[in-house]
């Protein structure tokens, strides 16, 4: 694994879990830890037990023991090392958004295909479509039971820069993140959006905004510029027909975590909220009158996805625990010799959306055309 932050956590402990309470036919086995910063590297080595650090990503990418590279560094560095370990035959599982711009997301995605012709395969981290309840989310849309889609709401909210006074990350450098909350989190939404419906986003109409523009470093050496979105706000429509708005914003008070999607069909609705993970809201439209209304189903039972690994019914999984479910299917994939989803491809057209987004808030919201996917 290349990165030892938020997301080199997240991805050590779905690591470990899915060795521990499932039996992927591939055992994984936790080979070598990359991070320039050894001592900072380090610590995530020893809390999870990494046996080996390396400060330079293409030492690790040449190991004979590493067959598998996860890269969760931010996106400036994906398509270099995504595309440098696909090229050695290492399967490759990346963090979203695929990348910072459309012309590394296509460079991604050509090298993905062609190393999938030697068996190498691919994979993009969108690791919410791996929560329970969105995974039965997408089983039940795809079994009909929403019928004709004629709406999505898609919005994800945080709050945690409304204070002007919170310190520069790196999430604020376009350079280093290729966007804001856009591509951070707006990302997800969009893809959840194509993934429950199983259709493309092909125009938006859309506004961005920055409300901090400098904010202290945390070395208390001055200011940095922040070069990205606070937040962005956009309609669209799905191929199939169905009207789609869509919100990311860092600055919603009292939101946390909130990746909050609803459906509406002919036949009937879905609505999920990620502050309540467990939780999937079902309307049956079809149903009788008199016993209409959303049905709270509480997913945790052992016919659920990925549930019959877990606890018993009723007790719960948490936000870590998508990250195990990805790194099984991943393993999966790789001994059956199929393609993992979402794909690079998959991550390409999440990107062309993210782009189209930022071009039309530069042409004051107007509506711009995204072009349908190749295959
Ligand atoms: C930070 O805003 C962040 O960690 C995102 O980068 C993740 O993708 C999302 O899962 C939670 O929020």
């Amino acid at each position: 694994m290349v990165g030892y932050g938020f997301m080199g956590m997240a991805h050590s402990q779905g690591w470990r879990n899915a060795r521990s309470f499932f039996d992927p036919p591939l055992r994984p086995r936790l080979a070598a830890l990359g991070g320039r910063n050894r001592d900072a590297a380090g610590e995530l080595a020893d809390r999870f037990d990494w046996p080996v650090v390396e400060t330079d990503w293409r030492a690790l990418v040449a190991r004979d023991d590493v067959h598998v590279v996860d890269v969760c560094t931010p996106g400036d560095t994906h398509a270099e090392i995504a595309v440098a370990a696909l090229e050695a035959g290492k399967h490759v599982l990346c963090e979203k958004p695929l990348a910072n711009t459309v012309a590394e997301a296509e460079a991604m995605a050509e090298a993905a295909a062609k190393a999938r012709e030697h068996g190498v395969r691919s994979m993009l981290g969108f690791t919410y479509r791996r929560v329970p309840a969105l995974s039965l989310a997408r089983r039940l849309v795809a079994e009909g039971r929403l019928g004709r889609l004629r709406h999505v709401r898609a919005r994800y909210l945080q709050d945690w820069l409304t204070d002007p006074t919170a310190p520069y990350t790196w999430r604020m450098s376009r350079e280093r993140a290729g966007s804001g909350a856009l591509g951070d989190i707006g990302a997800h939404a969009v893809d959840l959006a194509q993934f429950l419906t199983g259709e493309f986003v092909s125009g938006v109409s859309a506004v961005t905004d920055t409300f901090v523009h400098e904010r202290p470093l945390p070395d208390g050496g001055g200011t940095g510029a922040v070069t990205v979105d606070d937040a962005a706000v956009f309609l669209g429509r799905l191929d199939g027909g169905a009207l789609a708005s869509f919100e990311a914003t860092r600055y919603a008070t009292g939101r946390k975590n909130a990746l909050r999607i609803e459906l509406n069909g002919d036949r009937g609705s879905l609505a999920f909220d990620l502050e309540e993970l467990n939780v999937l809201h079902f309307h049956d439209a079809t149903a009788d009158t008199v016993v209409q209304g959303f049905t709270r189903i509480l997913v945790t039972e052992p016919e659920h996805p990925y549930l019959e690994a877990w606890w018993p019914p009723g007790h719960g999984l948490g936000y870590e625990h998508a990250f195990a479910h990805q790194a099984v299917d991943l393993l999966s994939a790789i001994d059956a010799g199929t393609d993992p989803e979402p794909s690079f491809a998959d991550g390409l057209r999440v990107q062309r959306v993210l782009a189209a987004v930022e071009e039309s808030h530069e042409a004051g919201g107007s509506w711009t055309a995204i072009p349908a996917p190749a295959t």
